[in-house]
This record gives structure tokens, C-alpha cells and sequence, in this order.
């Protein structure tokens, strides 16, 4: 079972997308780990973006990322980092599939909505990052049998 951090940006928050984003994931089958609702610290913001460090957009990212709440969550499921990446759709909105959350709410870059890991050890980082290990919830549901099928 594979996990991915997912954060509805400031943009998604402010535009009232968090529960339009939570409806397609569980839609999906994925299963919800933990959720906050969270100013970012300019401190968190720079780790979460370190390997961006040095861009010419990152300054850009830093701001947008601390300027105002996102909602942070966990996502579980098989191939969950996969299965979460082509449900958000690509980094650039007008690049995005038809039907992916980015193709039909957003349109740049620097306002894309949201974040998914991008690898599943990216995601056991980013977890980590935003969430204490007593944040996360071990759960089972009853439709986990017609969802998973191990
Ligand atoms: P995030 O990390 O925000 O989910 O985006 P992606 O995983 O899809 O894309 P990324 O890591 O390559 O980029 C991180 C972040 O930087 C912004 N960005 C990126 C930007 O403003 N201009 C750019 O040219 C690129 C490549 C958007 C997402």
C-alpha cells in the first residue's frame, strides 16, 4: 500500500475546492490517512521545495505556498502515488488530460491547486514533513474489499 501527501494550495483553498478535490480521491477508492488544515511556516516551505532551491520560480513558490492556509492530507491506496499524480494531472494546468483536476480548475503553473508526491519514497518524505506519526490514522472500511483486491 503506497502513500502520497496531497495539499490543496492556497489557491484551491481560497477558490473552495478542498472538498471538490476530497470527493475525487475517495470517488477513486483512496483511503484517507490524515488531514490538517494549516498555515505553513516559511520553515516547512522550504523543506517541502528544497530540491527547487536555486530556480528562477522559486522564490515565487515559497510565496505562494506560505500566503495563505492549505489543506494538508495523506492518501493511501495500491499504486496510490501513481493512481493520485494522474488524477491531479501534469505541473503545467494546460498541459493536464481532460478530467484531471488540474485541466478543469486551473490554468498556470504558479497557481496549479495542488500537490501530490511525485515518487512513493517522496511520499514517505513528505509525510513525514507535515504529519507526527500519531497524525496518522491505521483504518480499514468496509468497501476496502471491493476496492482492493488483495
Ligand atoms: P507540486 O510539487 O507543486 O505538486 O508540483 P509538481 O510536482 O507537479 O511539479 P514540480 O515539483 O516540478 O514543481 C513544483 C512547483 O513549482 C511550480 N513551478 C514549476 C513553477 O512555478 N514554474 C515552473 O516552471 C515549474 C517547473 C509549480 C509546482
Amino acid at each position: 500500500m503506497e502513500r502520497s501527501l496531497v495539499l490543496v494550495k492556497p489557491d484551491g483553498v481560497q477558490r473552495g475546492l478542498i472538498g471538490e478535490v476530497i470527493a475525487r480521491f475517495e470517488r477513486r477508492g483512496l483511503r484517507l490517512v490524515a488531514a490538517k488544515f494549516m498555515q505553513v511556516s516559511l520553515e516547512l516551505a522550504k523543506q517541502h521545495y528544497a530540491e527547487h532551491e536555486g530556480k528562477p520560480f522559486y522564490d515565487g513558490l515559497i510565496a505562494y505556498i506560505t500566503s495563505a492556509p492549505v489543506m494538508a492530507m495523506v492518501w493511501e491506496g495500491p499504486n496510490a502515488v501513481a493512481a493520485i499524480r494522474q488524477t491531479v494531472g501534469s505541473t503545467k494546468p494546460v498541459e493536464s488530460a481532460p478530467g484531471t483536476i488540474r485541466h478543469d480548475f486551473a490554468l498556470e503553473v504558479g497557481r496549479n491547486l495542488i500537490h501530490a508526491s511525485d515518487k512513493p519514497e517522496t511520499g514517505i518524505r513528505e509525510m513525514g514533513l507535515w504529519f507526527k506519526a500519531d497524525e496518522l490514522v491505521e483504518w480499514k472500511r468496509e468497501v476496502d474489499r471491493w476496492v482492493f483486491e488483495g
